[in-house]
Formats: C-alpha cells, structure tokens, sequence
C-alpha cells in the first residue's frame, strides 16, 4: 500500500517519463512566474499580449511536438498536452494562444507544406517571432465548416482569395494566416493558403467585447481579392480532412489544458473550504462541500488518465479522431462543471476576480464551444456508434 495523494491520485507523475516531467516543470515555472502575475489586470482590461509569444517561444513552450531541424523541441504529445495543462492551470486564454500556435498553424505547415514553407515560417513560429492564426470558422459556417464560402481562383501562376473568417484567435497581430479556401482550381475542394500580414486585401480586425478569453485576442480575417502567388498553396491537405488533421492535435491539447484549469478551480476550492468558518467550523467539515470536492477529483484524475491514454497511442500513431472527441468533450464539460461548483463554494467571493474562478469558467464556456461544440463531438461519436450522421 502507498500513501493516498489527493493532488496526484493515480500517481500521473510516475507514468511520464524524466522528459516530459522536465517540461511539465519548466512549464509550470513559465506559467506561474510569468503568466499568472500579469493575468487579473490582462482579462480586466482585454489586453493585447502578442509578446507572450516570444517568452513562450523562447521557454520552449512553441512547437513542443516540432522536430528540432525546424526548431522545435521535438518531444511526445504527453509533453505537448502537459505544457497545456500549465498554461490552463493559469489561464484558457494563454492556452488558445499557444495551442493554435503550436497545432493549427506550426502543425499544418510541417504536415502539408513545402520544404520552402517549412524553412520560411517554423523556425520563427517556434521562437515566437512569427505570431499565426487558423481561418476556418466563418459567419456562416461553424460547426459545419463544409458550409465555407471563402474562395480562391486561379489567378495566372497563383490565387486570388475571396471571403471571411470570423472568431479568429491571434488574427489581429497574426504574421502569418493558415487560412482554408474552396479552390476552384481542385475542384472546388477545400485546400490550405498561407497568407502573410500586410497582403492587399487583407485585413484582420479585433472583436470587442468578449466576456470570456478576454487575455487572448480574437478577431476576424477579411480577405478581398487577396492575390498570392502559387508559393502560398500548401501542397498537402486536400479536402476537410486538411483543417481536421489539425484539429485532431489542438482538441487533443484542449482535453489536457481544461484539467489544468479544473485542478486550479478544485485546488482553491479546497483550500477555501479549509479556511473559511460558517456556522462554527470549516466548511470543509460539511458533507456537502467534501462530496464536491470527492467529484472534483474523480473526474479529473479520469480526464487526466484518459488524456495520457490519448497522447500516448497519437505518439504511437494509434490514435482515432473519435478518441480524441471523447476526451475533448469529457473534459472540457468535466471542468465547466468543477468550475461552476467551484464558483459557487466561494460564495460572494466566488463572483471576485481576486480569486480567479469565476474567470475559469467563464474562459470555459468558450473552450466547450470552439474546436467543436460539446455537442457536435457528441454527434461525431453518435455517429461512430450508430453508422447513422445525425448532424
Ligand atoms: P465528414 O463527412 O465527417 O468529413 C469530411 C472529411 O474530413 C475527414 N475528417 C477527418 N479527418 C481527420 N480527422 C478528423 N477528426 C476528421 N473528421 C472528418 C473525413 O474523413 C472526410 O474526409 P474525405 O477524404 O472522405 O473527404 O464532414 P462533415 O462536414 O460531415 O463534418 C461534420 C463534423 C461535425 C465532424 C465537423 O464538421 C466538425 O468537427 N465540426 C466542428 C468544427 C470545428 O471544430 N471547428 C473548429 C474551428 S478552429 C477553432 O475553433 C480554434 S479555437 C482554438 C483556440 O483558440 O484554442
Ligand atoms: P454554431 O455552429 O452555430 O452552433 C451553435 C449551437 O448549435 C451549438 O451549441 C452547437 O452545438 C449547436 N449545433 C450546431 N450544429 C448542430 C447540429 N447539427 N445538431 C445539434 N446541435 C448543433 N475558429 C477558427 O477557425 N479559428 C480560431 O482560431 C477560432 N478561435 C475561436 C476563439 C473564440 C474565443 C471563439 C468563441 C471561437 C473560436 N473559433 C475559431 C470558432 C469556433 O470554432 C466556433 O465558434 C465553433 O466551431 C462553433 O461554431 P459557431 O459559433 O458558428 O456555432
């Protein structure tokens, strides 16, 4: 028999190996010194923070899973997903800057780009100078992105590039734009385009006004008549499986970082309950509060587990898209949920930036939605049970 530990119950530091524990450290170390200093003030004020990416790049947090030619560290999706679960553990915000950094935009360029692309944009992707953004979602095409108007036409050598992109994290100071097209030229199949900043036609305004994510900036992507040359296509990708691929990566992030965000929420809940006296003792001597922290725990030992479980077989190449539904949605609901509770066991101190949770959940009501909504992962698992699309 071992000692019980209720912050580690099934012992996840014994299942990583001493690289991956060094990450998860100097992660930790980054996000605590650096980002959670600076992140009350950065939501209340729905700052800009585009030089987090270059502390970010340069404590190797950027393309973790990158292989080091390209600068990358090249490390196991454990470790990506462990670098997550720090930078959650302070903010969803900071999370959705590097997960689109490192899945949506560093990934899709070493996976469908050219030798040329690669060498051009992944090293600066990697450090941080290069800040990216992912253009899938448009107004009109959400959860079924199929549904894209965004066009590109032949245009002599190259494309022209029609339409917008809404709902964009990192747009506004993006460098470089992955950005998903219908091209006529394929047949009108979706294909990949790298634009870069200050292209004619290109433009990328903030949206305002958000009541989560407010510390990680979101705007769109305005394309009219954007002309770029044929360098720009990525050769790879072909079809919705091109974005999918990526998605399948930053999901997988997603289900790791929602637990860091859900371990702070039960860890102040907790430490709450442990100091503050209502009728003569400890809240965390009543039933009710101890049954909410027993659920706490249990769900994200199970996330967390069920998340090494993921990472470990995509490190394999064994992994299902399906799989990593199950854990995107099962967490981020799980730690909604924990966040939620956690919220309320502060009582009127719950609903104070000062103690950080009703910041989580309000962060987490946009992560169950972007990456695919709760419920859309629950139909793409529907649909691996039954054979029968119900979307
Ligand atoms: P469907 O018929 O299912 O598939 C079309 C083609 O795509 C392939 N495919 C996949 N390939 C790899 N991985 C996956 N997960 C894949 N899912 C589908 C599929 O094999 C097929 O290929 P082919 O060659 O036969 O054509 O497509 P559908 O149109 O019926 O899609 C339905 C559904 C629900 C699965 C899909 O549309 C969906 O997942 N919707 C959710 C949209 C979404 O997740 N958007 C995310 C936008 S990016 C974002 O939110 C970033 S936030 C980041 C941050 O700030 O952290
Ligand atoms: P809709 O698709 O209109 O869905 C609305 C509701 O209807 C949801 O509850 C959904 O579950 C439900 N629904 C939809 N279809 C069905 C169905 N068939 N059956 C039953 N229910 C259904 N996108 C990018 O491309 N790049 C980004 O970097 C990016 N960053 C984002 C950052 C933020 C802060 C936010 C909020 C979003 C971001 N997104 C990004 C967009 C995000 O992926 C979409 O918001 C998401 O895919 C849902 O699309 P939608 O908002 O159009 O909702």
């Amino acid at each position: 028999m071992v000692p019980f530990d209720w912050s580690d119950p099934f012992d996840l530091e014994d299942q990583l190996t001493e690289d991956e524990r060094m990450i998860c450290d100097s992660a930790h170390a980054f996000a605590q010194g650096e980002l959670q200093p600076r992140v009350i003030e950065a939501f209340r004020e729905e700052r800009d923070a585009p030089e987090l990416f270059r502390m970010m790049g340069e404590a190797g947090l950027l393309g973790v899973t990158l292989p080091e030619e390209y600068g990358g560290a090249a490390a196991s999706y454990v470790a990506y997903g462990l670098v997550a679960r720090e930078i959650e553990r302070v903010d969803s915000g900071y999370r959705s800057m590097a997960s689109v950094q490192s899945s949506l935009v560093i990934y899709p360029i070493l996976a469908y780009g050219s030798e040329e692309q690669k060498r051009k944009y992944l090293p600066g992707l990697a450090s941080g100078q290069l800040i990216g953004c992912f253009g899938l979602t448009e107004p009109d095409a959400g959860s079924d992105p199929g549904g894209m108007r965004t066009v590109a036409k032949k245009d002599g050598d190259g494309y022209v590039l029609s339409g917008a992109k809404t709902w964009i994290s990192n747009s506004p100071f993006a460098d470089v734009f992955v950005v998903w097209a219908k091209s006529e030229a394929h047949g009108g199949k979706i294909r990949g385009f790298i634009l870069d900043k200050g292209m004619k036609g290109l433009e990328a305004p903030k949206i305002k006004g958000k009541i989560s994510l407010r510390a990680s900036t979101t705007g769109m992507i305005m394309m009219d008549e954007v002309r770029v040359g044929a360098d720009a296509l990525m050769p790879g990708g072909e079809g919705l499986g091109g974005p999918f691929g990526c998605l399948n990566r930053a999901r997988y992030g997603i289900s790791w970082g929602a637990m860091g965000a859900a371990e702070f929420c039960f860890h102040a809940s907790r430490q709450y309950g442990l100091d503050r006296k209502q009728f003569g003792r400890p809240l965390a001597a009543t039933q009710l509060h101890q049954k909410k922290l027993a659920d706490m725990m249990v769900d994200i030992a199970m996330g967390l587990q069920s998340s090494l479980r993921v990472g470990r077989l995509m490190d394999e190449g064994r992994f299902a898209p399906e799989m990593v539904s199950m854990v995107k949605r099962n967490n981020v609901g799980k730690a909604l949920d924990i966040a939620r509770q956690a919220r309320d066991m502060h009582g009127g101190n719950g609903i104070s930036e000062e103690y950080q949770v009703i910041r989580h959940m309000v962060n987490l009501e946009t992560v169950n939605t972007y990456e695919g909504a709760h419920d859309v992962h629950a139909l793409i698992l529907g649909r691996a049970i039954t054979g029968i699309a119900a979307f």
